[in-house]
């Protein structure tokens, strides 16, 4: 799809939950050269109250309704992950580019017949909402590993702190919508395949839901034998956290720790911890969507695609696979296609 230099690109966001409305508040006010045109919810009047806010944007609370209206060029997918599979397929058999929130489905035989419907259609419509591969950070420690300067890397540490736990919250939902990010983080900093992932649990923090074992331990290790680990805390009570350190044979890089000011008060010292994901990461989804704005304009993506969403689900399998004993459980992937080449 080629649109033209005087138009803005329409975006349809569905799902008005609360990502789906920070990307409305984004795309609004912070994006160039693309509009909200529609917000689809199955909640008609969410749908209804989150399009209010952006004169001129229709609501719609089906994905089949925004399709047959004709209404956007382009969609932003932010509805729970079990709906994610059906609306990529529906989108993918209209032609139209998205930008699907992780995780691109919740298991890696969805994400498969995602990958493949793709590779029918014989182009890349579908960009993984991984933003941290957007964030100064990450991207600063990528240059550092490939530029080489400071030697091999040979191990990452990662540190992945939520304040707490929401309602309903499940062991397998530690790994799925948090330890996920870890795995494309791993994938993205190595641009190495994961071959095994072990989870293990030692001492459980009284502080959150009850029968999940939160802190978990994780060891990945890819292709070539490079070691990660995540301590992936999600009732640690202290604000949110991600910090990385990489090793490397010359030296340490750390990410996501300092750089913020240092504010003494009231007889402490010290630095602001961020409420949540959505203010840590703010920069970042901005250049996520700012970037895949610009290549969906021109036809094409601008970041992590179908296969990095795969490859991940198949990870968190064998990450769910590993909380039963504790053990290293192997990461089996099919053969990567010639179009994710
Ligand atoms: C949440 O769903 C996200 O995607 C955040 O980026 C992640 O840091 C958090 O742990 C998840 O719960």
């Amino acid at each position: 799809m080629l649109i033209s230099p005087s138009q803005d690109l329409r975006v349809a966001v569905v799902g008005a939950g609360r990502m789906g409305a920070d990307h409305v508040d984004r795309l609004t006010h912070r994006t160039q050269r693309a509009r909200v045109s529609a917000v689809v919810d199955i909640d008609a009047a969410r749908a209804a109250q989150v399009a209010a806010a952006v004169p001129g944007t229709e609501s719609f609370s089906d994905l089949d309704q925004l399709l047959e209206a004709e209404a956007a060029d382009a969609v932003i997918l932010a509805t729970p992950g079990f709906l994610h599979e059906g609306a990529l397929l529906r989108l993918l058999d209209a032609g139209l580019p998205v930008l699907c929130e992780k995780p691109l489905t919740p298991d890696p035989a969805s994400a498969l017949r995602v990958v493949q419907a793709e590779v029918a259609a014989g182009r890349k419509l579908i960009q993984v909402g991984f933003m941290r591969r957007f964030d100064a950070g990450y991207r600063q420690l990528k240059q550092v590993i490939e530029a080489g300067e400071l030697g091999e890397l040979l191990m990452l540490h990662h540190q992945h702190r939520n304040p707490h736990t929401p309602p309903g919250f499940t062991n397998e939902m530690v790994i799925n919508d948090s330890v996920v990010h870890e795995f494309d983080a791993v994938r993205f900093f190595t641009g190495e395949e994961i071959s095994s992932v072990q989870v293990r649990v030692g001492r459980t923090t009284s502080l959150g839901t009850s029968g999940v074992q939160d802190p978990q331990h994780v060891v990945i290790q890819t292709s070539s034998g490079l070691l990660a680990d995540v301590e992936m805390f999600c009732a640690a009570q202290l604000g949110y956290q991600v910090n990385t350190q990489a090793t490397f044979e010359r030296g340490v890089v750390a990410i996501g720790e300092g750089g913020e000011l240092q504010i003494t008060t009231a007889g402490r010292t010290g630095q602001a911890v961020d409420p949540g994901f959505v203010t840590r990461f703010r920069e970042a989804y901005d250049v996520e969507v700012q970037d895949w704005v610009d290549a969906t304009r021109t036809g094409d993506i601008a970041g992590p695609c179908a296969w990095d969403g795969y490859a991940t689900a198949a990870c968190c399998e064998a990450g769910l696979a590993s909380q039963q004993d504790g053990g290293p459980v192997d990461v089996p992937l099919a053969d990567r296609p010639a179009l994710y080449a």
